[in-house]
C-alpha cells in the first residue's frame, strides 16, 4: 500500500541547485515523485550564511516511515553532507514533512515536522503541490504567512527535470 508523504528539501552550501536536482533524482527511485517550485529563501537562524534554495517534493511510496528516514539520510550523506551548527549552512537536509495523515512520535521521527506552519518556505513549496493542502484540520492557504509570503520564486516545477 503506498503512502503520500512530502518531503522537505533545503541546500545553502556548494552548488545547491545540482545538490537537490539528484537528490529528487535519487527519490525517484522510491517512488513516484513530483517536485514543486524552486524557491530561494533568506536564512530562519544565523543570519551569517548564505540564503537557502528549498522546494518540497510529493512521493508516493511504499516504504515504512523509518525505511523512509534512513533513505532519506543515505541521500545526504550521499551529497557530502555537511552540517555545521544548529539550524546552520547545510550541503543537503531532506525531512518528512507529512507522512500520509499519521501522527509520529518516535525518538528519529517526529510527523508532522517540527515547525513546519511557521516556516514560509516549507508551506509555499506545500500549497504548490496541493493548494488545499491541510495539516491537523489547518488549511494552509488560510495562514497569514501564506498570504504575505516574500519568498523567491527561482524555478518553476520542472526545475528537477532532466533532460
Ligand atoms: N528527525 C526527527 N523528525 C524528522 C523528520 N520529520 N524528518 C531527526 C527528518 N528527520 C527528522 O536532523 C536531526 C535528526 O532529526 C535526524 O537524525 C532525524 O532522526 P538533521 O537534519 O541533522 O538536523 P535538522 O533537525 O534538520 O537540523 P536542525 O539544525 O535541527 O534544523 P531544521 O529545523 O531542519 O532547520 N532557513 C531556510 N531559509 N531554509 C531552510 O531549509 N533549514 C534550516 C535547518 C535552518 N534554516 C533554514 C533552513
Ligand atoms: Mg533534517
Amino acid at each position: 500500500m503506498s503512502v503520500v508523504t512530502y518531503i522537505g528539501l533545503g541546500s545553502n552550501l556548494g552548488d545547491s541547485r545540482k545538490t537537490l536536482t539528484e537528490a529528487v533524482a535519487k527519490l525517484a527511485a522510491l517512488g513516484r515523485v513530483k517536485t514543486s517550485k524552486l524557491y530561494q529563501s533568506p536564512p530562519m537562524g544565523p543570519q551569517d550564511q548564505p540564503h537557502y534554495l528549498n522546494a518540497v517534493a510529493r512521493l508516493e511510496t511504499d516504504l515504512a516511515a523509518l525505511d523512509l528516514l534512513d533513505e532519506l539520510q543515505k541521500i545526504e550523506q550521499e551529497a557530502g553532507r555537511v552540517r555545521l551548527r544548529h539550524w546552520g549552512e547545510r550541503t543537503l537536509d531532506l525531512d518528512i514533512l507529512l507522512y500520509g495523515q499519521e501522527q509520529i512520535e518516535h525518538q528519529r521521527l517526529t510527523v508532522p515536522h517540527i515547525g513546519l506552519l511557521e516556516r514560509d518556505f516549507v508551506i509555499m513549496p506545500l500549497l504548490d503541490l496541493d493548494k488545499n493542502i491541510q495539516i491537523q484540520a489547518q488549511c494552509l492557504k488560510d495562514l497569514a504567512l501564506a498570504q504575505d509570503s516574500t519568498l523567491l520564486v527561482v524555478a518553476d516545477e520542472f526545475w528537477s527535470a532532466v533532460d
